[in-house]
C-alpha cells in the first residue's frame, strides 16, 4: 500500500517540473479533499496559503512597510486573487473557488513548498521603550463595552505574559497604539469591507500612525465562539503592533487564518514567544502555569507518537495534540492542520478515531464520549458515551479504536484490553473484553493508535507502527512511525 502512494507522488511530483500550462493535464486524476462540491474553510485557507506563495500580490506594498497596515484576512478578500489567478490559467473568471479553480491550485502548490513567506517586515521593526500605552477610542455597537475593554486587555497579556513589555491604557491623548473601531473607508485610505473578508488591521511599531489596531465595525464581535473572537483577532493584531510577521507555524496565533480557541483555553505556540522574544526578551515576571507556550509537533521527532490513527475517505488522519496530519496519496506534502479549524465544535484533542465506511462517517473519540463525523459537519444526536456501545461505565478512556471493513467489526481498546462491537447487528460480541497482549502477541500493555486496512490491523505504541494480519493475528513488521508524516 505503502509503495503505491509513493509512486503516485513521484507521478504527481514529476508533472510539477513541466510548465504550469501542463498542469491541467496532471492534475485530472486528483481526488477531491473532503467532499465533491462544497468548498469551505480549508479549501479557503488551502487558496489564500496558495495564493500568496504563488501570487506575491502583497508585493505591489509601499517599501515603507510602517505606513501600511497588516490585514487580518478571511474569505471574501481573497476573491481578487483568485480572479489574476484565473486570468493567468485561461479558467472562467468568477473570483470563485470553483472545482476547476481548485483543481488548478492543488497540483502548483505541491512541488513549490514554502517559497513565499507571509514576511511583510524584512527588517526588525520594534518597539525602542518596554512601557507602551493604549487607549480605547471607540466601541462596537454588538459587544458591550466593558466585554471589549476585557478582550483587549486579555489580548495585551498575552504578550506582556512572556516578555518586559507592560501596556497601560490611558484616556486622553495620543497612545502608543491607539484602538478603534471603524467600517469601510475609515480614515487611513485602508478601507474594510463589511462583513467577513478584513477582520483588522494593525501598523507595525513607529511614531503617528504606527502600532494603531483598527477592527471592522461591520464585523459581529463576540466574546465566544460565533462571530469573531475580539480577544482573538486582538491578540493576533497586538503581535503585529508590536513588530511580528505572520507565521507558517499552524499552531501559533501569527497564522495568517482565523480559528476559534476560547479565552480561557488559549495560550501562545512556541513559534508565538521565540518570535516576540526575539524582539524584546524574556519575561522577568513569572509565567503563568496556564500559558506556558504550547508545541507544535515536529513530524521528524524520534518521540513521535500518534492520538488517533483513522481512514477517512481515502485520506488518511494521523491526530497529534491539537492538530493532525492529513495524507493524501494524490498530494506529496502531509498536512498539519488544526483539529479545531476543521471542526470548531470537537474537543481541542482525539483520544482514537475510525471511519464507518458503509456508514460514511468518521468517529472521534474523546475520553468516554464520541462523535460522528460526516465531512465537516457534527452529525447530529452526538456526543453520545461510549458506555451506550456496551462498553462497561468504568472504562473512563479509550485509547484508540479501529473499525475492520470486512467483517464489520469495531475493535475497542483500553488500557491492555479490547472490545469487539458488532456495527451490524449492533452489539458488543460475546466474550469480550480480551487481553490485546493474549490476540495480538509481540504487543505488551496499550496501544497509541490503531487502524485497519484491506486485511491488515495497524497498532501504534510511542514511535513505533507494529502490523498485523487480521486473520492470523501475526505480526509482520514494526516500523518507525515517522513515515507516515512524511518524514
Ligand atoms: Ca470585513
Ligand atoms: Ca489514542
Ligand atoms: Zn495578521
Ligand atoms: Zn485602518
Amino acid at each position: 500500500m505503502l509503495l503505491s502512494q509513493s509512486s503516485a507522488e513521484n507521478k504527481t511530483m514529476k508533472c510539477l517540473w513541466f510548465s504550469v500550462l501542463f498542469v491541467t493535464l496532471c492534475i485530472s486524476s486528483a481526488v477531491p479533499l473532503l467532499s465533491e462540491v462544497e468548498k469551505n474553510e480549508e479549501d479557503w485557507q488551502f487558496a489564500e496559503t496558495y495564493l500568496n506563495r504563488f501570487y506575491k500580490l502583497e508585493a505591489s506594498v509601499p517599501k515603507d512597510t510602517t505606513k501600511v497596515p497588516i490585514n487580518y484576512v478571511s474569505k471574501r478578500s481573497l476573491s481578487d486573487k483568485i480572479k489574476r489567478m484565473q486570468e493567468f490559467f485561461g479558467l472562467r473568471v468568477t473570483g470563485n473557488l470553483d472545482s476547476a479553480t481548485m483543481e488548478v491550485m492543488e497540483k502548483p502548490r505541491c512541488g513549490v513548498p514554502d517559497v513565499a513567506e507571509y514576511n511583510l517586515f524584512p527588517r526588525k521593526i520594534k518597539w525602542m521603550k518596554n512601557n507602551l500605552t493604549y487607549r480605547i477610542t471607540n466601541y462596537t455597537p454588538g459587544l458591550q463595552s466593558d466585554h471589549v475593554d476585557t478582550a483587549i486587555w486579555k489580548a495585551f497579556t498575552v504578550w506582556s505574559d512572556v516578555t518586559p513589555l507592560n501596556f497601560t491604557r490611558i484616556y486622553e491623548e495620543k497612545a502608543d497604539i491607539m484602538i478603534s473601531f471603524g467600517g469601510q473607508e475609515h480614515g487611513d485610505n485602508y478601507p474594510f469591507d463589511g462583513p467577513d473578508g478584513l477582520l483588522a488591521h494593525a501598523f507595525p511599531p513607529a511614531a503617528g500612525i504606527g502600532g494603531d489596531t483598527h477592527f471592522d465595525a461591520d464585523e459581529t464581535w463576540t466574546m465566544g465562539p460565533n462571530g469573531y473572537s475580539l480577544f482573538l483577532v486582538a491578540a493576533h493584531e497586538f503581535g503585529h503592533a508590536l513588530g511580528l510577521a505572520h507565521s507558517r507555524d499552524p499552531g501559533a496565533l501569527m497564522y495568517p487564518t482565523y480559528s476559534y480557541t476560547s479565552m480561557d483555553e488559549f495560550r501562545l505556540s512556541w513559534d508565538d514567544v521565540k518570535g516576540i522574544q526575539a524582539l524584546y526578551g524574556e519575561s522577568k515576571k513569572m509565567l503563568r502555569k496556564h500559558s506556558s507556550p504550547q508545541k507544535t509537533p515536529n513530524r521528524c521527532s524520534h518521540k513521535l507518537s500518534f492520538d488517533a490513527v483513522a481512514n477517512f475517505r481515502g485520506e488518511m488522519f494521523f491526530f497529534k495534540d491539537r492538530f493532525f496530519w492529513r495524507r493524501n496519496a494524490q498530494l506529496p506534502e502531509v498536512e498539519l492542520t488544526l483539529i479545531r479549524s476543521f471542526w470548531p465544535k470537537l474537543p481541542a484533542r482525539i483520544n482514537a478515531a475510525y471511519e464507518n465506511r458503509k456508514g460514511d462517517f468518521l468517529v472521534v473519540i474523546n475520553r468516554n464520549k464520541y462523535w460522528a463525523i460526516n465531512g465537516y459537519d457534527i452529525m447530529p444526536g452526538y456526543p453520545k458515551y461510549i458506555h451506550r456501545l456496551g462498553i462497561p461505565k468504568s472504562v473512563r478512556k479509550i485509547d484508540a479504536a479501529a473499525h475492520i471493513e470486512e467483517t464489520s467489526k469495531t475493535l475497542f481498546f483500553a488500557g491492555d484490553q479490547y472490545w469487539s462491537y458488532d456495527e451490524a447487528k449492533r452489539a458488543m460480541d460475546e466474550g469480550y473484553p480480551h487481553l490485546i497482549a493474549d490476540d495480538w502477541p509481540g504487543i505488551s500493555g496499550r496501544v497509541d493508535a490503531a487502524f485497519a486496512q484491506r486485511g491488515y490491523i495497524y497498532f501504534f505504541h510511542g514511535p513505533n507502527e507494529f502490523l498485523f494480519t487480521i486473520r492470523q493475528r501475526q505480526m509482520i513488521s514494526v516500523q518507525r512511525i515517522n513515515q507516515w508524516v512524511g518524514c
